[in-house]
């Protein structure tokens, strides 16, 4: 189809189109201008999406000298001033356009709907989780900054040079994070993580072993906001909703380095709708600008030359599919095979250390703790010491296992919507990794199965790590360029072919400054 005919069809998909009205894209490229009136914006490289994958690649691409215009659909938090809220008062922060909060349990508040920076997508047996807003899951997530054990990586990615990615870019993505760990003084002494101490007695007591996990929050920042000389943001149960202090979230790090080259363009309440390849290759975009209440403010027709999808997995899969459904957008077989949780299985423990005080009335709410049960031949997984800061002590120990996903998914689309082909074999494995973990501990120390947090004890369905479906060396070719396309690509955790065996955004930060230097190296970007 051309041009003419998708603005069209965008028309009437939008039923209604303004002139864009932004002066920061009128500074940027002057042939945006040019088309101002007629109600399309040409620009030369789009990205949508602000998270992990999308910030590496602004930020290598506006280093080259390229103008980048970058489609959020969340609110951009910092320009907004608007303040995070925390998990005992949720407010604006706390969901994306909600009449109540949607946290893992425990949703007892009402709120009034707004671009919340956390999202919950339902499908029949699974419930997934991310971040919206200029960020990403930057913006919600704990911070952990794992980078996989290299044995497991070369499982995953046999086709990758790990040499040069242990060497190379794992360390940039670590740097360029801002990944430091917290003082092992401070810990030993810090009340609110006494949850951390307990957890990694008992896992001792139960013959398990523990390892420190490295974060992106600042620990120099957190020492200080104790001795209350700084405002408290993970003291102040500040997280899955935002943290308004302390954490190097990419809004701090990679976007803000991008933007400082005077070549980024972020646009926020931006949601791209779907998208249709030209004759010439290039392609159109029919993008929904909202308001804070999720009404639609104007649509807009972007075309651009190249264009990199960065939309987190879900995110991703969501545009591919809808695209492809509804204008025949081509799509390589593999895309939405290969998807997997990354062996996400929530699970948990009642009646912890009773006899010496719980688990700590006041919680950090940034997990620096871990299990490491993965060499284990029969039992493998790793598992995060969560908090679980409810401003009181709940004798709860809360713990966020991965595992290996020895079944995977799959993502379709029917019937208008993004469907996730995923049921209790997928999680099979898992759950008997959970089971025998739990047990184990109670065994050891006391305590019960978590009856209190979940039904049967089991967060099965509950997913913070969606991977996969738009697999590396599968869907695309070995830079991230999509199969059956010249100039799209895609850099995001869609590529990591459902499992990494840790918490993965180290990983996704590590692939995308791979493939988008070679992608640069290749010349896929010149000339524009
Ligand atoms: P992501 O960061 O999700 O960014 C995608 C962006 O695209 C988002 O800002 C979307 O709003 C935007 N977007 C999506 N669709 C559209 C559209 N159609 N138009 C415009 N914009 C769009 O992608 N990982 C760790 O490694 N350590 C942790 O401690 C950790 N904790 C987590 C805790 C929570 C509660 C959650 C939800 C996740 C956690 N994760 C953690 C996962 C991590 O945040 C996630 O893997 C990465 O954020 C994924 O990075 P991507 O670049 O793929």
């Amino acid at each position: 189809m051309d041009r003419k005919k998708f603005i069209q069809s965008g028309l009437l998909a939008v039923g209604g189109f303004y002139f864009l009205n932004s002066p920061l894209i009128k500074a940027i490229e002057p042939k945006i201008r040019e088309k101002y009136d007629r109600k399309e914006i040409e620009v030369p490289i789009i990205i949508i999406g602000s998270g992990y994958g999308g910030a590496v690649s602004a930020l290598r691409l506006c280093e080259a000298g390229k103008k980048v215009i970058m489609l959020e659909m969340g609110l951009n938090w910092g320009k907004s001033e608007i303040p995070y809220s925390n998990l005992l008062k949720p407010g604006k922060s706390a969901a994306w356009l909600r009449k109540k909060t949607i946290a893992p349990f425990m949703n007892l508040f009402s709120l009034t709907p707004f671009t919340g920076a956390l999202d919950r997508m339902e499908f029949e047996n699974i419930n997934i989780w991310m971040g919206r807003g200029v960020g990403g899951g930057s913006l919600v997530n704990g911070g952990m900054a794992v980078t996989p054990k290299e044995s497991y990586f070369k499982e995953v990615f046999p086709q990758l040079d790990s040499e040069k990615f242990y060497t190379v870019y794992f360390p940039l993505a670590r740097k360029e994070l801002k990944v430091n760990v917290i003082n092992e003084e401070f810990l030993k002494t810090c009340p609110f993580y006494k949850f951390t101490r307990i957890g990694e007695e008992e896992a001792h007591k139960a013959g398990f072993k523990t390892m420190r996990v490295p974060n992106v929050y600042d620990f120099n920042y957190m020492e200080r906001e104790y001795k209350n000389e700084v405002p408290r943001s993970a003291f102040n149960t500040e997280v899955i909703y935002g943290n308004n202090h302390g954490k190097n979230s990419i809004d701090k790090t990679y976007l803000q380095k991008a933007l400082d080259t005077g070549n980024l363009e972020i646009l926020d309440l931006h949601h791209a709708d779907h998208i249709r390849m030209n004759d010439d290759k290039t392609y159109s975009l029919n993008v929904n600008q909202i308001d804070t209440s999720g009404n639609m403010v104007t649509g807009k027709i972007f075309h651009c030359k190249k264009l990199i999808l960065a939309a987190g997995t879900m995110g991703t899969l969501q545009l591919l599919l809808r695209s492809n459904a509804v204008n025949n957008f081509p799509l390589h077989e593999n895309v939405g095979k290969n998807w997997g949780n990354n062996g996400n299985f929530m699970t948990g423990r009642n009646f912890v250390n009773t006899l010496h005080g719980g688990t700590g009335s006041q919680q950090s709410t940034i997990p620096v703790a871990g299990v490491d049960n993965w060499d284990d031949p029969e039992h493998p997984f790793f598992t995060e010491i969560a908090p679980l800061p409810m401003g009181m002590d709940v004798a709860t120990a809360l713990y966020l296992q991965i595992n290996r996903v020895e079944k995977k998914g799959s993502v379709s689309y029917a019937n208008n919507k993004l469907v996730v082909n995923w049921d209790e074999s997928n999680t099979k494995k898992m759950k008997e990794n959970a089971d025998y973990f739990i047990k184990k501990m109670n065994k050891a120390n006391g305590g019960t199965r978590a009856h209190l947090l979940f039904n049967n004890g089991f967060g099965a369905n509950i997913c913070y790590h969606p991977l996969g479906g738009c697999v590396l060396n599968e869907a695309t070719n070995e830079f991230g360029k999509l199969k059956q396309h010249e100039n799209l690509f895609v850099l995001d955790g869609s590529l990591i072919p459902g499992t990494i065996g840790v918490n993965p955004f180290v990983t996704i930060t590590a692939i995308a400054e791979y493939c988008i230097e070679n992608l640069i190296i290749q010349n896929e970007f010149s000339n524009i």
